[in-house]
């Protein structure tokens, strides 16, 4: 009985989801499809094993570590107004003088395995480590060339050690590559002669190698973050690009891809020239989340989020807002109740340490996941109606709703509307399982949750198990005729 109940509330929800994505779906197939070589490889999200399990993650963490990490937005007594990752670009700043700075590369308080250890601690289950950034700077040996870790006075990889650290945990590693490369004499940021055609073409295989590298030195990494795509130079460069992504999903099965990639062959990044998203899930939420399901076109997504306004490397002075700890939940909640990743970045220091507020948030963020992660794994967008107390959050195959709680309104009762012919058969705090809730039926499948007079300090879950309802008629709630 329980089962075809569960079966009929999923049905109705399947309904609800498919709208959104075959809305997508017509609006580019009313117009005629343009033929293209480099466009997308496949319309519709990916299911296999790996992007489910991408798809379950919840919760993920972003590291920015490298060179940058060392002047920390500050230089010759000057603070950059910029991010802190950006400092080469910066004309106060001589290249020289900033590539000395592998000179000075020695994190001997870095520890792989405290890092991931933080990060299990939070709750994460992805992770997103900088390879390269910008600046051309690589944290592993790369036998392509000399601007790497191995010739820093630390010597030693760094993302090797992490790679098996994260692993160890059960957190799975994705690997950011820059493709830009300010070290690179070869790149360019656009190719206006023979000559720039000439050195961009050493370019992009000096690219391929460095990718092929990694893939190589770390097997179990499950997907590559690019970055740094968005030049003319790069974007010229659909038919490469697009058989350098055949190559890595041939050499390894399974890769995940997002859509920062490539362009197609008439310059279109992240969505081609027919509207369809080229790589495995949308990576344009950058420091933004979107406001309603109808934005993310039914697409896979993840946010990547900094904790002040703009830093991503480790910049010894953070201007402007902090977020805290309740606001990143809210926008983990956020996310997941719109079928998205949330990814919060971390910015190490230089002697490898990770900075106080940081650790901070991470307890933070783990002590709440540690009560609550059953509504934030496996979640995804609930089909109904956004309520001001929060987000809803569904677990598919289960007759379980979670409602992730923001706001308590003045009068303690939290307004819930479901699909029609669904009943509540319990309400419980989850942080508090013996705390149940008795319903108010207030309308056909709406309801009150009256909260228990007391002080909410914290965000909170509470879980509505559902049930058939479908021999109420509802008779009973009549709508005004106007
Ligand atoms: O320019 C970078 C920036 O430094 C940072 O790495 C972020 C992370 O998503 N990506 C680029 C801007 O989109």
């Amino acid at each position: 009985m329980i089962k075809k109940a569960i079966l009929v509330i999923a049905i109705a929800w399947n309904c609800v989801n498919a709208a959104h994505v075959n809305a997508q779906q017509t609006a580019t197939t009313t117009q005629k499809p343009i033929a293209l070589q480099h466009g997308a490889h496949r319309i519709g999200r990916r299911t296999d094993a790996d992007m489910e399990k991408w798809r379950a993650y919840g919760l993920g963490q972003f590291i920015h570590w490298g060179l940058y990490s060392i002047p920390a937005g500050e230089w010759n007594g000057k603070q950059y107004s910029g991010a802190a990752e950006w400092l080469k670009s910066w004309k106060e700043v001589s290249a020289t003088a900033y590539d000395s700075l592998m000179y000075q590369f020695n994190p001997t308080k870095f520890n792989a395995e405290s890092w991931a250890e933080t990060a299990k601690q939070m709750g994460v289950k992805y992770v997103t480590i900088t390879t390269k950034h910008h600046d051309g700077f690589c944290l592993w040996p790369s036998k392509y060339t000399n601007f790497t870790v191995a010739n820093s006075p630390y010597k030693k990889d760094i993302i090797g050690p992490l790679v098996k650290a994260y692993d160890k945990r059960g957190i799975d590693v994705i690997l950011y590559f820059s493709i830009m490369d300010w070290h690179n004499p070869d790149w360019r940021y656009d190719i206006k002669t023979r000559e720039d055609s000439i050195a961009f073409d050493r370019f992009k295989q000096f690219t391929r190698n460095q990718l092929l590298e990694l893939l190589t030195l770390y097997p179990t990494a499950k997907g590559l973050w690019f970055d740094g795509t968005w030049d003319k130079s790069w974007v010229k460069q659909a038919a490469f690009a697009d058989s350098l992504e055949k190559e890595m999903r041939a050499m390894r099965p399974g890769l995940i891809i997002g859509s920062r990639f490539r362009a197609d062959e008439y310059g279109k990044r992240h969505f081609d020239s027919n509207g369809n998203m080229m790589g495995d899930y949308e990576q344009g939420w950058e420091r933004k989340i979107p406001e309603k399901i109808a934005d993310v076109h039914g697409n896979d997504w993840d946010c990547v989020m900094t904790v002040p306004e703009n830093q991503w490397g480790y910049s010894k002075v953070w201007k402007g807002h902090i977020k805290t700890t309740d606001e990143l939940l809210e926008m983990l909640a956020k996310c997941v109740s719109l079928d998205g990743n949330f990814v919060l970045n971390f910015g190490p220091k230089p002697d490898g340490t990770l900075r106080t507020e940081e650790l901070d948030l991470a307890k933070g963020i783990g002590e709440w996941m540690g009560i609550n992660s059953e509504a934030i794994y496996n979640g995804e967008y609930a089909g109904l109606v956004k309520q001001d107390w929060g987000y809803y959050v569904k677990k598919t195959g289960t007759n379980k709703i979670y409602m992730l709680v923001f706001n308590v309104p003045v009068s303690g009762a939290l307004n819930v509307v479901l699909p029609s012919r669904t009943a509540i058969s319990k309400v419980y705090d989850l942080g508090n399982p013996g705390q149940n809730y008795a319903p108010e039926e207030i309308g056909t499948s709406a309801y009150f949750i009256h909260l228990k007079q007391q002080t909410f300090k914290r965000p909170f879950v509470i879980v509505l198990e559902t049930a058939d309802n479908s021999k109420n008629s509802g008779a009973q709630y009549q709508k005004a005729k106007t």
